[in-house]
C-alpha cells in the first residue's frame, strides 16, 4: 500500500479520514518533511512541532472558506503539503520554487503574507472585522507561537480584539521556545499555566458533576461559574487572556489528535474572541531536532542519519565574527552591554551571553523595545550594542529616530543580514537599511568590506561618543582574508582608495567592495583602468574625496547591496546635484525598486548584476551607450596610446 499522504491533495481529502488515518498522515508528513528539508534546508523544528495542530485545524475548520492566519509562517510546512503543494515541496526556498513562508500568491489557503513575527493577531482581527462589515460568514483562526506572543504587536492585537469582541480564534502554539528558549515574564506565566493543571482538572470535574445533577444543575452551575472566577484568580496565576477579553481554553496537548479535534470542534461553535492554548514540542518526531531545537529552528541541508549540517564553511560568518569582537570589546570596556531581540544565535551575541551573562539582554521578539531599552542604558552611561537583523530593525525605525538619534545617544547598532539574504526571500532581505538610516541626523552609518574592517568598525563605533553608530554587514561567511593582529580606529567619514585608476571611479560599500575590485580587474583586460574606492561610510560621506573624484573622473559608479532608492548611490547623487557637478555621470548599481524573490544568495546577486562580472558588464554597457550617444568615447580615451593623456589621480585618502 502506498503512502496515504500521496492521496491528500487538499484538506477535503483529510476530512474523509478517521483518527488513525490522520495519525498515519502525521507520521508520513514528518518523514516527508525531514527528507525534503534535509536537501533544501529550512525551518524544520517549528514545522515538525505543528503537524497535528495543522491537521486538526484543517480537519475541523472549513478551509479555505475559513481563514487560518499563521504568524511568521515558518511552522506551516505541513499546511503547504496538505494544501496541494506536496509535489513542489522539494523546491522549497529554491529560486522559482516554493517560498519558505506563507504567501498568498502561492495558494488560496495562504491567507496573509508573513515572515516577520507578531503580525497574525492584528491581521486576523482585521479579517474578522472585514468579514462582519461585508456580512460574510467564515471563521478566522490565528496561529501564534509563544515566542511571537512576546512581540508588542501581538499584544496590541489582543488588546484591540478583546475590546472589539469579534469572532476570532487565537491558537497559541506554545512550545516554550522562541528560536532559543523563550524569555520574559509572559513565558513564565505560560509555563505556570502548563505546570498548574490542577485548576483545569478541578474545573472540569465540577462542571461534569453539576451537569449530571439534572434538576439542580443549572442553578449550581451558575453559582459554580461565579465561584470559578474567584477560584481561578487564586489557582491560575494571572488570568491575563480572560482579562483581555478572551475566553481561555487549555492547555491542550498539541500532539493528541483526537483531543485537539474535540476541543477545536467545540471552539468552532463559540462566539467572540477565544484563545486556545496548545502545548507542542518543537522538533517533535525527529530526535536531533527535539534535542537541539535552536539549531533545527532553521538550518541548511543536513544529513538525516546524523543530523549534521552538510555545508560547513571554513571561513567564519560575519555574525560569529561580530560576536567575537563584541566579547573582545566587552572584556576591555566594562560599560559595554549587548542586546538581542530573540536572536542570540543568529547574531552571534550568544558569545557575549556565555562570556558575560550579566551584560547580555535577550528582550524577546521586541525590536522596538530593544532600541529604546538601549537608549535608556546609554543615557545612564552604558555603551549598548544592539544586534538586530536589518529586516527586523525596520520595526524600530521610530525608536532609532526619536529615542536614540535625537538625543545623540551612543548606541551601537550591529545590523546583521544586511543586503540580500536569499532563501528566506523578500520578507527577510535587508536591503532597506541604508535608505532608512541615511537620512537620520546624528547617526554614523558604515559597512565593512571584510572581517578585519568589521572588527575595526566595532572598535570605531564604541570609541565614538558623539552619537549613535550603525554597522551593517551581510549574511554568511566573511571574505576569508588573513586576520590583522590588532584593530584600528577608523577616521569617521573617510573612504579608502583600494585601487588607483583613471576616468572611471567605482565607489563600493560593504559587501560589494571585493566584487568591485574583481570588476576592475576584468575591465583592465578590456583596456580600462578603473579606480576602486571602499566608501566605508554612507554617512557621513567622504565629501572631500567625492569633490576630487567629481573634478577628475567623467564616470562615477556606485555599488551597494541595498535598494537603489535612498541608498548609497542616492547619497552620492545628492552630493553631486547639491554641489553643482552637472557634468559628472553617475551610474548607480544596487537592488532595484522591487521585492526580490527567494533563492540562493549568490545566484540572486549574480542576477542583480552585483557580482564582479555584473558590475564590469554594467560599466561597459554604460560606456558604450555613451559612446553610441557620441557624448563620450571611452575607446578613444582609454585605447591606443591615449591613456597617458588622462588626468592624474587625486591624492590618497582614508589612511
Ligand atoms: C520581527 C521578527 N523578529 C525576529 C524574527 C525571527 N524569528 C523567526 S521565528 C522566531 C521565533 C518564533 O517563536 P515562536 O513564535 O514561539 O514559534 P516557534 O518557532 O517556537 O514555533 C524568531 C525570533 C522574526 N521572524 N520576526
Amino acid at each position: 500500500m502506498g503512502r496515504l499522504l500521496d492521496r491528500i491533495n487538499s484538506p477535503e481529502d483529510l476530512r474523509r479520514l478517521d483518527i488513525p488515518g490522520l495519525a498515519q498522515v502525521a507520521r508520513e508528513l514528518r518523514e516527508f518533511m525531514i527528507q525534503n528539508v534535509s536537501q533544501t534546508g529550512g525551518h524544520l523544528a517549528p514545522s515538525l512541532g505543528a503537524v497535528e495542530l495543522t491537521l486538526a485545524l484543517h480537519y475541523v475548520f472549513d478551509t479555505p472558506r475559513d481563514k487560518i492566519v499563521w504568524d511568521v509562517g515558518h511552522q506551516a510546512y505541513a499546511h503547504k503539503i496538505i494544501t496541494g503543494r506536496r509535489d513542489r515541496f522539494h523546491t522549497l526556498r529554491q529560486y522559482g520554487g516554493l517560498s519558505g513562508f506563507v504567501k498568498p500568491e502561492e495558494s488560496e489557503y495562504d491567507t496573509f503574507g508573513v515572515g516577520h513575527a507578531g503580525t497574525a493577531i492584528s491581521a486576523g482581527l482585521g479579517m474578522a472585522c472585514a468579514r462582519d462589515h461585508l456580512r460574510e460568514d467564515y471563521k478566522v483562526v490565528v496561529v501564534v507561537g509563544d515566542g511571537a506572543l512576546t512581540c508588542g504587536l501581538s499584544f496590541e492585537g489582543l488588546n484591540n480584539a478583546g475590546a472589539l469582541g469579534k469572532d476570532l480564534v487565537v491558537v497559541l502554539n506554545d512550545n516554550e521556545m522562541s528560536i532559543s528558549r523563550n524569555v520574559g515574564a509572559l513565558s513564565h506565566y505560560l509555563t505556570d499555566i502548563i505546570t498548574a493543571p490542577m485548576y483545569n482538572r478541578l474545573k472540569n470535574d465540577i462542571w461534569e458533576l453539576t451537569g449530571k445533577m439534572s434538576h439542580l444543575g443549572r442553578r449550581v452551575r451558575s453559582i459554580v461559574a461565579r465561584i470559578d472566577q474567584g477560584l481561578k484568580s487564586i489557582i491560575v496565576p494571572g488570568l491575563l487572556f480572560e482579562k483581555l477579553g478572551f475566553r481561555y481554553i487549555g492547555p491542550v496537548d498539541g500532539h493528541n489528535l483526537s483531543r485537539l479535534i474535540r476541543v477545536l470542534t467545540e471552539v468552532r461553535k463559540f462566539k467572540g474572541p477565544i484563545l486556545v492554548h496548545v502545548i507542542t514540542k518543537k522538533g517533535k518526531g525527529y530526535k536531533y531536532a527535539e534535542e537541539d531545537a535552536p539549531r533545527f529552528h532553521g538550518l541548511g541541508p543536513f544529513d538525516v542519519e546524523t543530523g549534521r549540517s552538510k555545508k560547513q564553511s571554513l571561513v567564519p560568518t560575519y555574525s560569529e565574527l561580530a560576536g567575537e569582537v563584541v566579547v573582545e570589546i566587552a572584556s576591555r570596556n566594562p560599560r559595554v552591554v549587548g542586546i538581542t531581540a530573540a536572536m542570540s544565535l543568529g547574531t552571534g551575541l550568544i558569545q557575549l551571553a556565555e562570556a558575560f551573562p550579566d551584560r547580555f539582554y535577550d528582550v524577546g521578539i521586541a525590536e522596538g523595545h530593544a532600541v529604546t531599552f538601549a537608549a535608556g542604558l546609554a543615557i545612564r552611561g552604558l555603551r549598548p550594542i544592539v544586534a538586530i537583523y536589518s529586516t527586523f530593525l525596520q520595526r524600530a525605525y521610530d525608536m532609532i529616530v526619536h529615542d536614540v538619534a535625537l538625543q545623540k545617544l551612543p548606541v551601537v547598532f550591529a545590523i546583521d543580514r544586511a543586503g540580500v539574504v536569499g532563501d528566506d526571500g523578500p520578507t527577510h532581505n535587508g536591503v532597506f537599511d541604508l535608505s532608512y538610516l541615511r537620512h537620520i541626523p546624528n547617526l554614523v552609518v558604515m559597512a565593512p568590506k571584510d572581517e578585519n574592517e568589521l572588527r575595526d568598525m566595532f572598535w570605531t563605533a564604541v570609541s565614538y561618543d558623539k552619537g549613535p553608530t550603525a554597522i551593517r554587514y551581510p549574511r554568511g561567511a566573511a571574505v576569508g582574508v588573513p586576520r590583522k593582529p590588532s584593530p584600528e580606529i577608523l577616521p569617521i567619514g573617510k573612504a579608502e582608495i583600494l585601487r588607483e585608476g583613471q576616468n572611471v571611479a567605482i565607489l563600493a560599500i560593504g559587501s560589494t567592495v571585493y566584487p568591485a575590485l574583481e570588476a576592475a580587474e576584468r575591465l583592465e583586460t578590456r583596456g580600462l583602468n578603473p579606480m576602486v574606492v571602499n566608501a566605508r561610510f554612507v554617512k557621513p560621506l567622504d565629501e572631500e574625496l567625492l569633490r576630487e573624484l567629481a573634478g577628475h573622473f567623467s564616470l562615477l559608479v556606485t555599488v551597494e547591496e541595498n535598494a537603489l532608492p535612498g541608498g548609497f548611490g542616492s547619497a552620492v547623487a545628492e552630493f553631486l546635484a547639491d554641489n553643482g557637478y552637472r557634468d559628472v555621470r553617475l551610474l548607480r548599481l544596487g537592488v532595484p525598486d522591487e521585492f526580490l524573490e527567494h533563492g540562493d544568495r549568490g545566484l540572486l546577486l549574480q542576477l542583480l548584476g552585483l557580482d564582479g562580472q555584473g558590475i564590469a558588464a554594467a560599466i561597459e554597457r554604460e560606456l558604450s551607450f555613451h559612446e553610441k550617444g557620441s557624448r563620450f568615447d571611452w575607446r578613444r580615451l582609454f585605447g591606443l596610446g591615449e591613456r597617458e593623456k588622462a588626468e592624474q589621480l587625486p591624492a590618497h585618502h582614508g589612511k
